[in-house]
């Protein structure tokens, strides 16, 4: 069990959440002189920028935007004399990529990996009715030790340089909300549940850590407020009549509401919102609630103008405006775990989530996907550093499943994207992450990984960990593009031809398809990079996808065009967007949308 809870900051009648967004002061530590010179009592000159957001893309100065190493935040906060007597807490929704955390100047927490989000304990620290202080040092330099996998350069200059060994840019600081909390001292830690669907009704088993020994309620509430269910104790079982399932775009949403009782006061009560569902995989199905379903949808990215990587509310609702309008049911969560308002948004909206833990860039190369277009094959689980990766990797996928296992939307976890599997080296590895997913998920949900374009048949050795074959795949892009789109098709349906013969027996889907698009290009007959072009490709690989009956999903590369390192191969990032940048479409979208629409949710089932 971890540390801290992971349960969503919320005001409840005994407990109190008050967001810390806003504009913050920030300074970067070009001398590395922060932590000698005192900056966890308080930053010397800073600016201020605001929380949450990435910092690059506010500034004018390209070594700003590029600056790699330390930066800090600080800001002071209230804290009210009510809460004397309660613990109090400080949360970040993440710190890309590590952080470590000073109240007052003393270091009350220490965080690696930025893609989830943790607390520290400041009951001791703060002075009650009276402003604290919160200084965090944030760094972002990329580690082959750590993921996302990366390496960070120093340049003739003395400055140095994040070098990612993924395709995003290496967004960093505090780009998601902060929290301070208030808790009672006995208050609920954890929650988790399963289902299971018995005809008409329902059971929801579920289990609930509290920091004390005192009795716990739980009440299912429905939609329309009524009471659904009770049980009582920690552990148990909500029988549910009639039991209102949540479907794929038909979502229902009960309120499981906790509380500990000490007689008749009620000493903690924390609600989650929770979908009855089950999910399982049999076969080449993908089964939600017994039924098939068929994957459309997205890989995206956290991405936008002006704050990057930052959680931005306005962005979320409008790309699931535009995946209702297309068609979509699903997207996974490429390349690491996103906000936690965006899974709630998912659950209210019956979007079914992969969800991905930030394991990207284990493979031996800088652009590592165009290396294994060309069949190059590189050992990459057999350096010294391996076990110290494999140690943050595992922890990254217990904070993922402690963190988002109640979100009826997250269907299956995807433990890696495109690692190398060509060297016996990576089963060992995958052995022990997949393993660890399996144990730690009640609701033991299928695992995947998205394989990398030279994980073919007869070559990869780590597919057998999948629950669901997971597919990247450029055959038209990367390999044989253009005027030779009629050789790729042929490779794609040869390639699927070896996965079927194999005999499986499992569901295959793509999680990555794309062909990079500007949508200033217009070409008649069509060349690569013009939105013809993107409409052909589309062409090809839904052809292909067709024809096999055990493909059970398509997820194209990207929902929108998005920010990566700059390149030879990148026009100002990454532009196989479906939407714009900005969210418009491209001519792609209205083919997608006319496809989609017309898939039926158990197409093929
Ligand atoms: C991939 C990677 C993804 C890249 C994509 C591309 O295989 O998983 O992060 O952005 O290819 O466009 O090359």
């Amino acid at each position: 069990m971890l540390e801290y809870s992971m349960l969503y900051p919320k005001t409840t009648a005994s407990r109190r959440a008050v967001c810390m967004d806003g504009m913050w002061n920030f300074q970067l530590d070009w001398k590395e002189e922060g932590v000698t010179s005192g900056w966890c009592e308080g930053l010397p000159q800073p600016d201020q920028i605001p929380v949450p957001a990435s910092f690059q893309d506010f500034y004018t100065e390209k070594d700003i935007r590029e600056y790699a190493g330390d930066f800090w935040y600080e800001k002071e906060m209230f804290i009210p004399g009510e809460w004397e007597g309660m613990k109090v807490f400080v949360r970040f929704g993440c710190a890309t990529h590590r952080a470590e955390v000073f109240v007052n100047g003393v270091k009350v927490t220490e965080h690696e990996g930025g893609f989830l989000p943790f607390t520290a304990d400041v009951t001791d620290i703060v002075r009650y009715n009276m402003p604290n202080k919160v200084v965090v040092k944030v760094n972002n330099e990329l580690r082959v030790t750590n993921i996302p996998v990366g390496t960070t350069v120093t340049l003739a200059n003395g400055k140095k340089m994040a070098k990612p060994y993924f395709d995003f840019y290496n967004y960093s600081g505090l780009q998601r909300s902060v929290y301070l909390m208030a808790v009672p001292q006995e208050y609920v830690f954890d929650i988790t549940t399963d289902y299971e669907i018995c005809g008409r009704d329902a059971k929801v088993s579920y289990k609930i850590a509290t920091t004390g020994e005192h009795h716990v309620e739980v009440t299912l509430v429905d939609e329309d407020g009524n009471v659904a269910a009770r049980a009582q104790g920690k552990e148990g079982v909500l029988e549910v009549k009639d039991a209102h399932l949540w479907e794929v775009r038909n979502a229902y949403l009960y309120r499981m509401q906790v509380r500990i009782m000490e007689g008749s006061q009620v000493l903690d009560e924390y609600e989650e919102e929770i979908g009855i569902r089950t999910v399982e995989v049999k076969d080449t199905s993908i089964l939600l609630n017994g039924k098939p379903v068929y994957l459309k949808g997205f890989g995206k990215h956290e991405d936008s103008d002006i704050v990057g990587r930052g959680f931005n509310i306005g962005v979320m609702k409008r790309d699931f405006e535009l995946m209702k309008w297309i068609g979509a049911n699903s997207f996974r969560t490429s390349h690491y775990p996103y906000s936690e308002e965006i899974y709630k948004m998912a659950d209210r909206e019956g979007f079914l989530i992969i969800d991905e833990v930030p394991a990207v860039g284990l493979f031996e190369s800088l652009m590592n996907f165009m290396e294994a277009s060309t069949g190059k094959q590189t050992a990459f689980f057999e350096k010294d550093t391996t076990p110290i990766l494999l140690k943050n990797h595992l922890h990254a996928v217990e904070e993922m499943i402690a963190r988002d296992k109640n979100h009826p939307s997250v269907i299956a976890w995807s433990l890696l994207n495109e690692p190398e599997t060509t060297s016996e080296a990576a089963v060992p590895y995958f052995k022990e992450v997949f393993d660890k997913a399996h144990e730690l998920d009640v609701q033991k949900r299928p695992r995947t990984f998205a394989l990398v374009m030279n994980s073919v048949p007869g070559v990869c050795k780590c597919h057998q960990f999948s629950d669901i074959v997971a597919l990247n795949r450029y055959y038209g892009w990367y390999v044989k593009g253009g005027h030779e789109i009629c050789d790729a098709r042929e490779m794609m349906i040869q390639e699927m031809e070896g996965w079927k013969a194999m005999n499986l027996n499992k569901p295959f889907i793509f999680t990555e398809y794309g062909a990079d698009t500007l949508v200033s290009e217009h070409k008649l007959p069509s060349v690569m990079w013009s939105q013809e072009y993107q409409n052909e490709y589309l062409q090809m690989t839904n052809e292909v996808f067709d024809s096999f009956d055990f493909i059970k999903g398509e997820q194209i590369w990207n929902f929108a065009d998005f920010q990566t390192t700059e390149g030879i191969m990148r026009v100002n990032g990454n532009k196989k967007g479906i939407f714009t940048r900005q969210r418009q479409p491209k001519d792609i979208a209205y083919k997608l949308k006319e496809r989609w629409e017309n898939l039926p949710v158990d197409y093929k089932g």
